[in-house]
């Protein structure tokens, strides 16, 4: 017989798909646990203090496996949490199912509209007395913003009926004034009583620099970003696992004996090039900056220009943040049967809307996330995740060992913001925290850590506890 632990506290306060997903989802939470040794160990080393106690969290990000974990570590800590998701489709749907069963109102499923989006990013925001959360937990900086734009648009109702062509402000303007008819000061009660939100993505992250230049932040906020245990696992080591990954699920193509060609050669480029490398294709690399060009000449790579490999790759990967990298005329010149995708900038990389319309071309679907276009002298190319994120198109995301990394920064974030009185302004986490997630990591990788002695800690001039800070040190 299969055993159930779900605890079925029956809760009302919820929007997911289907709550019969529980025990699925269960079963794969405590799979994910495994391989997430850094937020399990903080449950054991903080669950006992309760740093989280009376904390009201509210969390807008990925509902998935991973975020469980996270949601769940949490509670251990004392939290009182909330969820929705911080993007329409990325939402497991077991996942979410278990969480409500264990009695966490969450708002999300696969597939919501916008209009459900900004409602449940609203109600996951509102807790049953009317009141908001403590602390925030963001991804991508959507219930920052909802904060932001609801508190100023309680001040200036005239900005909700700005014209705008943006189909997601529209959506969200009209939520916001039904809102203020309910209650025009909801937004600045909320506002006032958050003591800080902690940011996930560079472009969360960007948003919070600029409302903190002009001065409109409303709380302090944590740049989780930066972390060094965040980043180098987001963009290395996560897509070192899903470039090939996601090349092969969508065409099951062989890598080995094949020309790729990576466009940057920054954490991503690296990490893709290694997973190209590592299966045995000729591996190019295209960069404008000479330090990175210099970094791929001494890693055995050759370095070239997107022309110059036309007549050779196989295989296009871009990794470079810029726009534009591979133009539909590239395409054009390729060699039949090329393959290209993006692991970098979300959606602007490679020409999509250009080649579409392309004079002659015709595009077939070979299945969602894989598309062949044929140029009229009866050359072929694939085109992957339609130019988006083919590690999140053709793939699953990140593997848990990778989020156990920025969710422990996050954890770390929310405690910070809990128990810390902070002026607003944008933070980073000390490096002394995050020294502690690779820590908490390390034990579970059984690496065994050399001590410094008192006589090098001397000679380097550098405490023996505390931060590693050598001057020409950079990760
Ligand atoms: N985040 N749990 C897709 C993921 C979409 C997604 C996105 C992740 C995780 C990059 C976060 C198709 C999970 C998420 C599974 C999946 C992300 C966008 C995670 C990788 C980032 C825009 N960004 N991430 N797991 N979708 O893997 O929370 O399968």
């Amino acid at each position: 017989m299969t055993q159930t632990k779900s605890i079925n506290k029956k809760i009302s306060d919820y929007a997911i798909a289907d709550i019969e997903l529980a025990e699925f989802g269960r079963r794969e939470i405590e799979i994910a646990e495994k391989e997430m040794p850094g937020l399990i160990a903080m449950r054991e080393k903080y669950g006992p203090d309760q740093p989280l106690k009376g904390a009201k969290v509210m969390g807008s990000l990925h509902m998935t496996i991973q975020t469980a974990v996270l949601i769940e570590t949490l509670i251990a800590l004392g939290a009182d949490v909330r969820w929705a998701s911080c993007n329409i489709f990325s939402t497991q749907d077991h996942a979410a199912a278990a969480i409500v069963d264990s009695g966490v109102p969450v708002f999300a499923y696969k597939g919501e509209t916008l209009e459900e989006y900004w409602q449940y990013t609203k109600r996951a925001l509102t807790w049953p007395d009317g009141s908001g959360p403590d602390i925030i937990v963001d991804d991508g900086g959507d219930a920052t913003l909802m904060i932001h734009r609801g508190y100023f648009g309680e001040d200036n109702p005239s900005m909700l009926d700005e014209p705008t062509d943006n189909k997601e402000v529209k959506i969200q303007n009209e939520l916001l004034k039904e809102i203020q008819k309910e209650d025009n000061k909801f937004w600045h009660k909320l506002a006032k009583n958050c003591r800080g939100v902690a940011e996930e993505t560079t472009t969360g992250v960007h948003r919070l620099y600029q409302m903190r230049d002009k001065g409109e932040l409303l709380f302090p906020a944590i740049n989780v970003n930066d972390s060094v245990t965040k980043s180098k696992f987001d963009n290395i080591y996560g897509c070192r696992e899903s470039c090939v990954d996601a090349i092969k699920r969508a065409t099951d193509v062989m890598v080995a004996g094949k020309t790729a060609m990576v466009c940057g050669f920054g954490d991503v480029g690296k990490g893709s090039a290694q997973a190209l490398s590592a299966h045995r294709a000729k591996v190019l690399i295209s960069e404008i900056d000479p330090i990175c060009a210099l970094q791929a000449c001494m890693a055995g790579y050759t370095v070239r220009t997107v022309e110059e490999a036309l007549p050779e790759a196989d295989i296009y990967v871009t990794a470079s943040g810029n726009c534009d990298v591979i133009t539909a005329e590239h395409m054009s010149k390729m060699k039949d049967q090329a393959i290209v995708c993006n692991i970098g900038h979300f959606d602007n990389e490679i020409q999509v809307d250009q080649l579409n319309n392309w004079p002659g071309v015709t595009k077939t679907e070979i299945k969602p996330g894989t598309h062949q276009y044929t140029f009229e002298d009866g050359r072929s190319i694939y085109l992957l995740a339609e130019g988006r994120l083919v590690n999140l198109g053709c793939a699953t995301g990140h593997p848990s060992f990778v989020m156990s990394n920025s969710f422990s920064n996050q954890t770390l974030a929310a405690i910070d913001n809990w128990q810390k009185d902070k002026k607003v302004d944008v933070y980073h986490l000390d490096k002394e925290l995050d020294e502690e997630v690779a820590r908490l990591h390390l034990g579970k990788l059984d690496a065994h850590l050399t001590k410094m002695t008192k006589h090098q800690s001397d000679y380097l001039g550098v405490p023996v506890e505390g931060p590693y800070k050598p001057e020409h040190y950079r990760y």
